[in-house]
């Protein structure tokens, strides 16, 4: 059994959990704009809560495609104080989603209990900064940097290419200090791919099992589902966004971060009922 201890809050990872998005960025791509006061931002965690929601994941900073960078400060205005009013009120831990290491510590100070780097940790400082920190923290792959990393994204073989740097990830962190038992692993999905690279690494998302730790996946409504269902825009992609999810936990996948909670968390529960069948 896999129990992530994070800070005071803990999650079993035996079977799939949800991972529910709140974005407090005027700019995120499917839901910016709407969660920046820590009310709204309340009722926004209560709701993902009661749909099925076992950890949160908080941002800042958008990472979608051609997205700005935002200044530390801007990015602290906009998460500490939804993570305090969040930490204080329920009971699941609160993961921050972010690459900067003061960001990091703030938001761990103020009850956060893991972190979500789709740097993996090679901002400046972010490696000892989680290892002072000591909560776990999810290292996701990205080739380049949002602003330009969708101009033609190159790899000879994209799911060796991103295992291979997950590892070497693994690898800094444990030298580092930071204990294994601390990370869990994403091939970041549409960072810095084409439709085909992402379609090949849900396909053979089982292959990173080699590296003996928690899979996290995201795919809730980005690009590569409007990619496939004739350019569907944001708000229906759900159905496709399902179909990847439940592939992804078929996969390996104990963790799927998602924006549309209860539908997820339906499948979810759906596609790991029938894996559990013992005949
Ligand atoms: C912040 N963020 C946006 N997409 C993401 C994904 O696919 N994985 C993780 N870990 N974080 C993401």
């Amino acid at each position: 059994m896999t129990i992530l201890d994070c800070a005071n809050k803990s999650i079993d990872l035996g079977h799939p959990r949800i991972m529910g998005i709140l974005n407090v960025t005027p700019d995120s791509f499917s839901d910016g704009g709407d969660f920046i006061s820590p009310d709204v931002a309340l009722k926004r965690v209560h709701a993902m809560i009661l749909e099925g929601a076992d950890i949160l994941d908080i941002g800042g900073e958008s990472t979608r495609p051609g997205a700005r960078a935002v200044s530390e400060q801007e990015e602290l205005d906009r998460v500490i104080p939804a993570i305090q009013a969040i930490a204080a009120e329920f009971p699941i831990p609160v993961s921050v989603d972010t690459s900067k290491a003061t960001v990091m510590r703030e938001a761990v100070a103020a009850g956060a209990g893991l972190i979500n780097d789709v740097m993996a940790l090679r901002d400046v400082g972010a490696l000892a900064a989680a290892r002072e920190l000591n909560v776990p923290v999810c290292l996701m792959h990205m080739q380049g940097l949002p602003r330009t990393m969708q101009h033609d994204p190159q790899y000879r073989d994209v799911v060796a290419e991103v295992g291979d740097f997950l590892q070497s990830r693994v690898d800094a962190c444990l030298a580092e200090g930071i204990p294994r038992e601390k990370l869990l692993l994403d091939p970041g999905f549409g960072f810095g791919k084409s439709l085909q690279h992402n379609l090949a690494l849900l396909r053979h998302l089982d292959r990173f099992s080699k590296l003996q730790l928690p899979l996290l996946v995201g795919i809730s409504r980005k690009s590569m589902i409007g990619a496939v269902l004739d350019d569907a825009p944001v708000g229906q992609r759900l159905h496709g966004g399902l179909a990847c999810a439940v592939m992804a936990v078929e996969r390996g996948a104990v963790i799927i971060r998602t924006h549309d909670v209860k539908p997820t968390a339906d499948a979810v529960r759906m596609a790991h009922a029938v894996m559990s069948i013992e005949v």
